[in-house]
């Protein structure tokens, strides 16, 4: 039986996902086996690769001399799908353990190649630029607690295989005190292998925090390059990152992080997001990148600027991060050093960029294994003492009650590093780096909007596209007035129907378009953009948006906030 290949060796109109489980273990036997080889050429010459059917061996050839690496479940990042119900016994019970100690689909990523192919995600015009020939090295630094062994594999094997060599300085990985097995011996002869990699352990269970610090007084080279240890790195990764560095010393970037789904380790393409404060729990958030941003921009290829950053992968001078004062080593275990670098980095005299044409993919998960039990509230203490230090006069609307150090500890060796770096207030941040940030109870206007009729403008219904009413002001919504010019109650905001000229509440758009309006005088709501006024309609049910007449069905009463 011939069948043809392509010129990598793989077999073509084969859905590796048809393969059964027991050929699947004959091709995979080469992953199970921690040594992986030469990385500069990892796949094999063969004439013939074998499958089994039944009894029978099928042998398929390959052209001569062409690299071949057998197919594979989940190659180019495709999904594999295991139905759990479907297994054995003893299979059952290696995927429950799986999810119950990864809060991931370790089971699926075992079937996985760790040297997979992924696909190229990135723009045409990416693909077109010329990188400068020389570019600072990097020096790669990964923490883990306890991660998949074959995640933790497909993650260093994806940085090797995918990195020019002459641009890593070394690899680190810290082990932040694992107590799995595989953590300890198997993963210290595998890294024994390697020149570029080094292993560093932990003592004792640090954090993220602590175990960064720990990689970055190991690294060797100018730029600091940090990764979970739960990615994949795609081809043409590092170099745009190493270059934004080059050009800007003061900045951080990170790449553009694609999603290995969870359950299916399929990869898939992020629809281009940037981070983001929010304010209410002060901790990260995504959002597409808003239409000022955009036009920041001269191309699809450009970098974007980001208010914030996730925090898990970035490149960053290894001087300026020092110089900068590194993280908080009171920030515990997971959650907060990301939102405080970002913070850190805007207000002194740095900046967040990230780089559409840096492709690395990353297993979000729904829930996060290192904060369970009584690790629970780890975060709202990290991010108290984040909202502490940088905050100013609007931590007000982030405390309920005044800080407390006896429970998140002392920042006063913050608030020093703050004053000694000299730095822009978070009133500047939010003028100047991200003022679509809704902070609750921060604008000039809060609570019921009434009209001169004594009704109060109320949403009867969450469906979108359905009309704000007018209803007796005990049942209605409190309104606020944000520095963008919206009218908002929590993530909704005033808007125009489309086709008819009633007043809705839609999703805000963080955009000064038909959300956007002006409280004239205290009395007149007017609307930019169709040149209108928000007016009471004739059977004092709906707002409607009508030609300014200062008619009383016009006028508005709306609190001045006082908290202001
Ligand atoms: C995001 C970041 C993550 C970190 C976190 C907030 C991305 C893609 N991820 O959440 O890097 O900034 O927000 O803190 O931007 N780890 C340890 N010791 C611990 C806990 C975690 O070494 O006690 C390691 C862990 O193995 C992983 C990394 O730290 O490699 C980040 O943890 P995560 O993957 O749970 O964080 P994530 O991606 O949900
Ligand atoms: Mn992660």
């Amino acid at each position: 039986l011939i069948e043809t290949v392509d010129d990598r060796g793989r077999a073509l109109n084969q859905d590796t996902n048809d393969i059964r489980p027991e050929d699947k273990n004959e091709l995979l036997a080469d992953d199970r086996d921690p040594d992986i080889g030469n990385f500069a050429d990892h796949g094999q010459i063969l004439d013939h690769y074998e499958v089994t059917s039944g009894n029978a061996i099928i042998k398929k050839a390959i052209k001569p001399g062409v690299r071949f690496d057998p197919p594979k479940l989940g190659e180019g990042g495709r999904a594999v799908k295991i139905v759990p119900t479907e297994l054995d016994e003893n299979e059952r019970a290696k995927f429950d353990e799986g999810w119950k100690n990864h809060e991931y689909n370790e089971y699926v990523s075992q079937q996985i190649s760790t040297q997979r192919e992924i696909p190229d995600l990135r723009n045409r015009k990416c693909k077109e630029k010329q990188h400068s020939e020389s570019l600072p090295k990097a020096s790669i630094i990964i923490c883990f607690y306890n991660e998949a062994w074959s995640v933790l594999l497909r993650t260093i094997h994806s940085v090797l295989t995918r990195s020019p060599s002459h641009l890593v300085a070394e690899v680190i990985l810290v082990d932040d005190y694992s107590d799995m097995a595989l953590m300890k011996k198997p993963l210290e002869e595998y890294v024994s292998r390697i020149a570029k990699l080094r292993l560093i352990r932990m003592t004792k269970r640090s954090g993220l925090v602590r175990a960064r610090l720990a990689g970055v007084s190991e690294a060797t080279g100018p730029v600091l390059l940090f990764l979970d240890s739960h990615v994949e790195c795609a081809e043409g990764w590092l170099e745009p990152l190493l270059e934004v560095i080059a050009d800007h010393p003061k900045a951080a970037v990170t790449p553009e992080i694609d999603v290995i789904d969870d359950k299916t380790f399929a990869i898939q393409a992020s629809v281009g997001n940037i981070g983001v404060l929010e304010f209410k729990s002060f901790s990260f958030d995504w959002t597409p990148i808003t239409p000022r941003l955009r036009r920041l921009r001269n191309s699809i290829a450009d970098p974007v600027m980001s208010p914030t950053m996730a925090g898990g992968l970035f490149a960053i001078r290894k001087d300026f991060f020092i110089d900068m004062g590194t993280y908080d080593v009171g920030l515990e275990l997971w959650g907060g050093e990301n939102i405080e670098l970002s913070l850190k980095l805007w207000l002194c005299g740095g900046g967040i960029l990230i780089h559409p044409c840096s492709r690395v993919a990353h297993i979000f998960r729904e829930s996060s294994p290192y904060l369970k039990g009584d690790k629970s509230n780890v975060l709202v203490k990290n991010s108290a003492r984040v909202a502490q230090v940088w905050a100013d006069e609007y931590r007000n609307f982030f405390f309920k009650e005044p800080y407390d150090e006896e429970k998140y500890g002392s920042v006063a060796e913050r608030q020093e590093l703050r004053a000694k770096l000299n730095c822009h207030t978070f009133g500047w941040y939010l003028d100047h780096v991200y003022p679509e940030m809704y902070i609750k109870g921060s604008g000039k206007y809060l609570g019921l909007i009434q009209s001169k009729s004594g009704k109060c403008i109320h949403r009867p219904s969450s469906e979108p596209d359905s009309p704000l009413t007018l209803s007796d002001c005990r049942k209605a919504l409190p309104w606020e007035f944000t520095r963008m010019n919206e009218i908002r109650s929590s993530t909704l905001c005033f808007d125009r129907h489309q086709q008819e000229q009633f007043l809705i509440s839609q999703a805000c758009t963080l955009d000064n378009s038909t959300q956007s309006f002006q409280y004239v005088k205290n009395e007149l709501i007017y609307h930019p953009v169709t040149k209108s006024c928000l007016t009471e309609s004739s059977d004092g049910f709906y707002i409607t948006f009508q030609p300014c007449t200062l008619a009383n069905n016009q006028l508005w009463k709306w609190p001045n906030n006082l908290n202001y």
